[in-house]
């Protein structure tokens, strides 16, 4: 019988290229914007296994994770220099179309009998493999008619049965929602940067297995194996029109990449709002997840725990750390039956919390610490909401412009927190941090905690809160400085 692909599986074919080839880019993307790989959770400066900058952090100024991020080439990343909110968003449309097109092969594979052809149904195909493997190491092609040779079965089988279901599950594993609601679940993996750490292996996996992939189409015969894949069939050599499809094929593909790239640099607001859209439908469900028990320990705590966002220069705010906070008020205000105004003092007298948890920043890195604060529900039963709030607005004192030496945009930092997520048990407001007072570099005097989120939304140096009924009309409307300005999202629980 002559080797045959029905219809479906050469559309999957070309679907995989494509959403492949966008996850692969992307990926790039989102590791530039911490290009470090650990093996531990804490990420200690140092103990990365691998790194991918030369940048060398100054020993005796305070740095930040925002000066570690790398611009990597938009002819490697997509798309390209240091825009992280939209590689993300690019490799999450990547995923799931990649995740549709994985669903839809495997089921039809089974549906007809062409799994045949890629599961080994005996262990015969190990001695045969590593013929084929000595085949091609002293430069012999192995053929197979009717089928695939015992090497290139395994190369198949592992990609669709191993490969892919790891990368997809360390993938989840890095989501901060999954997490924190299954802690267990991130300990099989030994860690959120041991999981992180397998996701890149994975990509570089992939990418081998595209170089071979393609390397040994040309050797066996690019004309025959191009007529298979895009015609089906091989009986009628066609190879000018199946060469002619292909390269279309391809074309249509890197165009696509190209314009995506291009748009994406110029349009960032754009494609951060169509492509959110699509995103939204998978990460929406994830809203609602709350973290379980807290799964770590003191023992657990991080030697060392990143800074992002620098303190304030805002000589009032200096003026307040200057008197250990002593004259700080926090005023809750907007949609509110009862406006607040507390001092630190008043807040110490409530009823308080303390979790010891793991940080998850967007870039990539994590640490864990002990938080100790006031649930901000329980400021939210005092206040009262009106019905028509619907997100609790966190406004900083920090003026980024002012604090950051290479700031991404003007304006104070701020950020917004769904009412549900707000009123969490588990959601602080948090003054202490390792059972002392919150460092000045950590957010003092007060600062968010949501465990089920990324780092970002944990506004810091809190100078005022206030309910809202939308964020649309606040900043340039995204629901926070660094959905602004970076094009973050409101929503982070991946
Ligand atoms: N006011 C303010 N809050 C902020 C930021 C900031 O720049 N300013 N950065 C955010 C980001 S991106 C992260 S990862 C965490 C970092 O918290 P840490 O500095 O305590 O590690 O704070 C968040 N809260
Ligand atoms: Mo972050």
């Amino acid at each position: 019988m002559a080797l045959e692909f029905p219809l479906w599986l050469r559309a999957a074919h070309y679907f995989n290229l494509l959403f492949l080839s966008v996850s692969l880019r992307s990926g790039l993307q989102i590791l530039a914007a911490h290009p470090k790989l650990y093996w531990n959770d804490h990420c200690t400066p140092g103990s990365e296994w691998l790194r991918l900058t030369r940048k060398r952090l100054p020993a005796h100024a305070p740095w930040t994770s925002r000066d570690e991020e790398e611009a990597f080439s938009p002819w490697v990343a997509l798309p390209g220099g240091r825009s992280l909110g939209l590689g993300r968003h690019w490799h999450f449309l990547g995923d799931l179309g990649w995740l549709l097109t994985g669903i839809s092969y495997v089921v039809l594979l089974f549906a007809t009998d062409a799994w045949r052809r890629l599961v080994p149904t005996s262990w015969h195909v190990l001695p045969a493999a590593w013929h084929a493997a000595a085949g091609y190491a002293t430069l012999h092609l192995v053929e197979a008619p009717g089928g695939y040779n015992a090497l290139q079965q395994l190369a198949y089988f592992g990609v669709v049965f191993l490969l892919s279901p790891l990368t997809i599950a360390t993938g989840l594993a890095m989501s901060p929602a999954i997490s924190a609601r299954f802690p267990g679940y991130l300990r099989l993996f030994h860690g959120r940067q041991a999981a992180r750490s397998v996701h890149f292996l994975c990509l570089c996996a992939f990418g081998l297995f595209v170089v071979v992939h393609v390397a040994m189409v040309v050797l066996h015969g690019l004309a025959r194996d191009l007529a298979l894949i895009v015609l089906g069939e091989t009986d009628h050599p066609q190879g000018g029109l199946a060469l002619a499809v292909g390269l279309l094929g391809l074309a249509l593909v890197v165009a696509f990449h190209v314009v995506a790239t291009r748009y994406s640099r110029r349009r960032p607001d754009l494609v951060h709002r169509r492509t959110g859209a699509v995103i939204d439908l998978a990460r929406r469900p994830l809203m609602a997840v709350t973290p379980s028990r807290p799964a770590y320990t003191r023992a657990d705590v991080s030697p060392y725990f990143r800074v992002n966002g620098r303190p304030p220069r805002d000589p009032g705010y200096q003026a307040l750390a200057a008197r250990g906070f002593a004259d700080y008020t926090l005023e809750i205000g907007g949609r509110v039956e009862r406006p607040l105004r507390l001092s630190l003092a008043d807040l110490r007298g409530m009823p308080r919390e303390t979790q010891i948890s793991l940080h998850c920043c967007i870039q990539g890195w994590s640490a864990i610490a002990e938080w100790g604060g006031v649930p901000l529900r329980h400021l939210l039963e005092l206040c009262r909401p009106l019905p028509e709030a619907r997100f609790v607005l966190l406004e900083a004192f920090d003026d980024k412009s002012a604090s950051e030496p290479d700031p991404a945009g003007p304006g104070r930092y701020y950020g917004t927190l769904e009412l549900a997520l707000a009123r969490h048990p588990r959601t602080l407001l948090a003054d202490e941090m390792n059972g002392a007072p919150l460092p000045l570099a950590h957010g003092a005097p007060l600062r968010v905690r949501v465990e089920t989120q990324l780092g970002f939304t944990m506004v810091k140096y809190v100078r005022r809160i206030a309910l809202v009924p939308d964020y649309r009309g606040i900043g340039q409307g995204r629901g926070g400085w660094r959905e602004d300005w970076q094009f973050y999202d409101q929503q982070a629980p991946i």
